[in-house]
C-alpha cells in the first residue's frame, strides 16, 4: 500500500511539471479526439491520430463501476483526475508515428493513440 501512494505521489509531481507549459503564439491546429470511461474500460480502446499535429485528448467518465477515476501516460508523463460525466481535455504535443498508451492509475484498464 505504501509503495502505490508512493507512486501516485511521484505521478502528481510529473503531472505538476506537465501543466506548467507556456502557450504559444502560433497554435498550430490541433485535432480533437474522444474517449469514454465505461464499466467495459476505456472506448474506444484503439483512438486513430494523425502525426505531426497537436493533440487534445477529451476523456469523459461516464461510470462509477471503474477504478479509472484518473487516467495516466508514462510518456509524456500525465496524470489527470477524471470527475464523473466532465470532460476532461489532455493536451499532448505533435506525436511522431506509433502508439501512446494510457491506462488507470493500476495499470489494468489501458487504451491508446495509434499516431499514423
Ligand atoms: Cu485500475
Amino acid at each position: 500500500m505504501k509503495r502505490i501512494l508512493f507512486a501516485c505521489t511521484a505521478v502528481l509531481i510529473a503531472a505538476a511539471s506537465f501543466t506548467a507549459t507556456p502557450a504559444r503564439a502560433a497554435k498550430p491546429k490541433e485535432q480533437r479526439v474522444f474517449v469514454s470511461v465505461t464499466a467495459k474500460g476505456f472506448e474506444p480502446a484503439n483512438i486513430p491520430v494523425k502525426a505531426g499535429k497537436p493533440i487534445v485528448l477529451v476523456v469523459t467518465r461516464k461510470t462509477d463501476r471503474t477504478c479509472a477515476t484518473e487516467v495516466v501516460m508514462k510518456s509524456p508523463a500525465i496524470n489527470v483526475p477524471l470527475p464523473l460525466n466532465k470532460p476532461v481535455e489532455i493536451k499532448l504535443a505533435a506525436q511522431k508515428p506509433g502508439t501512446l498508451r494510457f491506462a488507470c492509475a493500476m495499470d489494468m484498464i489501458t487504451g491508446q493513440l495509434v499516431v499514423n
